[in-house]
């Protein structure tokens, strides 16, 4: 009887201990869902945090690396108008025809460790590799498509993989380009995209299932396993993708890495190519895109000009219209001065090489910031000026009282600053020069500072702009 009593006292007790729990996780799991955390409400201490090595970075290498690199902008024989990567689209190529220029992407010359040391040397920060375009070609082994260069190539291997450990390697934060729009796969664009026809509402139903059984997999694969730190967007123009969409995109993509930075092509936020978002609605994205465009003037949120160093994003054989390095270090110079980034693309070959002009012009970009780079790098926006006249640019070192001013060309015997009240005892250089530089200031005249004609007879044509360091304030 006593053995019979023990056995129910103990049944009791584990019932009640096993109600107990189960009530327990019921509540915790009841407090979890509770405290989903809603990303598109962050607080700005919060985001200011996130952005903030981005805002120090100010410069990063933008990628565009595809099987559109094996035509390089010819088809048939012919030289297709426009950029590289839309040769699909421009030159209506039938998918099955466009696989094979995937079939035949074997970049044996590809070499991570070089991409990346160019970078470091250049003074890149970060870099935003198309992980996949509009054509829908893969560059790391999912498992969620066969469509990519691991399984579809004879490559055999994955690029981001390579890329995303290269660029730790050397202290480069690591972003993929990620195109909504997809040309290839029969939910999405795959039926529009040669004939332009009207989307309707069966297409915009089957873009919610390309959404959540493919986009979204494909994206916690690059999220999860390359620790991505940027999700750039694009393509989110498509008829069928919603602002509803974009919102949610955004939520599941934090959710996933909540420090990721995303662009404001999440969303449909972005008015076309100016790239800041409409303050119309919520519109998700934590910068703007301008495209092959600098801002005019100064804006309160953060934002990254986009631009080629020729007239392609996408590798064409034939597009030899290279921007000199004195237009880019100055495109450098005057988005960092109006608050903004730069994201400068190379177009790499089927091989696997970035193209020499670009080398050429990323090296003279790094030998300029290797002297120069404290007046980009962990800078703000004066309030103010971000500029004096077309040829002189202004930033301030974060939270000091440094000022640099930067002139874009060789400056006259006596530099005049009308913005800038020097400290007492300031001394003033040009960065790379030792010299302290004699000056004067007063309401009336401003600031001059005299340069002396053996430091003038020194500018030359690989001297592209120096900058002028002063300890003083805006006035
Ligand atoms: O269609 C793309 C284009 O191929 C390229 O990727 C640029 C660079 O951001 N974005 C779109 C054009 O606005």
């Amino acid at each position: 009887m006593k053995t019979t009593i023990n056995i129910t006292l103990i049944t009791t007790l584990l019932f009640s201990v096993a109600i107990s729990c189960k009530n327990q996780t019921d509540k915790k799991k009841e407090t979890e869902e509770v405290v989903k955390v809603d990303y598109l409400n962050e607080t700005k201490a919060d985001f200011d945090n996130r952005m903030a090595w981005w805002r120090d970075a100010r410069f990063g290498m933008f990628i565009h690396w595809g099987p559109y690199a094996v035509p390089a902008g010819i088809y048939n024989g012919e030289e297709i108008e426009g950029i590289g990567e839309w040769i699909m689209y421009n030159a209506k190529v039938p998918i099955e025809e466009y696989e094979t220029y995937a079939k035949a992407f074997d970049p044996q010359k590809f070499d991570a460790d070089q991409w990346a040391k160019l970078m470091k040397y250049a003074g890149m920060k970060y870099v935003v590799i198309t992980s996949k375009h509009h054509d829908g070609f893969a560059l790391w082994d999912s498992k969620v498509s066969q469509y990519n260069i691991a399984d579809f190539s004879p490559y055999g291997k994955d690029i981001l993989k390579q890329l995303s450990n290269a660029c730790k390697k050397y202290g480069i934060k690591f972003g993929t380009y990620h195109s909504i729009m997809d040309w290839h796969h029969p939910k999405a664009q795959a039926d529009t995209y040669t004939k332009n026809r009207e989307v309707n509402d069966e297409d915009k139903e089957e873009f919610k299932g390309y959404l959540e059984d493919y986009l979204k997999p494909q994206l916690r694969e690059l999220i999860t396993e390359y620790d991505t730190d940027i999700m750039w967007f694009d393509g989110e123009w498509v008829e069928e993708f919603t602002h509803d969409q974009g919102k949610a995109l955004y939520q599941y993509v934090r959710e996933l890495k909540p420090s990721i930075l995303i662009n404001n092509r999440v969303d449909k936020g972005r008015q076309g190519m100016q790239g800041m978002n409409k303050d119309d609605a919520d519109y998700a994205g934590d910068f703007g895109t301008p495209e092959q465009e600098i801002l005019e003037g100064t804006v309160s949120s953060d934002w990254e000009s986009c631009m080629t160093m020729n007239d392609t994003w996408g590798f064409k054989s034939k597009d030899d219209n290279w921007k000199s390095s004195t237009v880019l270090i100055h495109n450098l110079i005057d988005i960092v001065a109006k608050g903004g980034n730069y994201l400068l693309n190379v177009g790499p070959t089927a091989e696997g090489l970035i193209p020499e002009p670009s080398v050429e012009r990323l090296t003279e970009m790094g030998n300029w910031l290797a002297i120069n780079g404290e007046a980009i790098y962990s800078t703000d926006r004066l309030e103010q000026n971000f500029k004096q006249g077309e040829d002189i640019r202004f930033t301030k070192k974060k939270g000091s009282k440094t000022i640099y001013a930067i002139t874009l060309i060789k400056p006259e015997s006596v530099l005049t600053l009308n913005h800038i009240k020097p400290e007492q005892n300031s001394i003033i250089k040009i960065l790379g020069i030792d010299n302290n530089l004699k000056w004067e200031f007063s309401k009336e005249t401003g600031l001059k500072i005299h340069v002396p004609q053996d430091l003038l007879s020194t500018w030359n044509e690989k001297t592209f702009a120096w900058s002028f360091k002063i300890t003083g304030k805006e006035i």
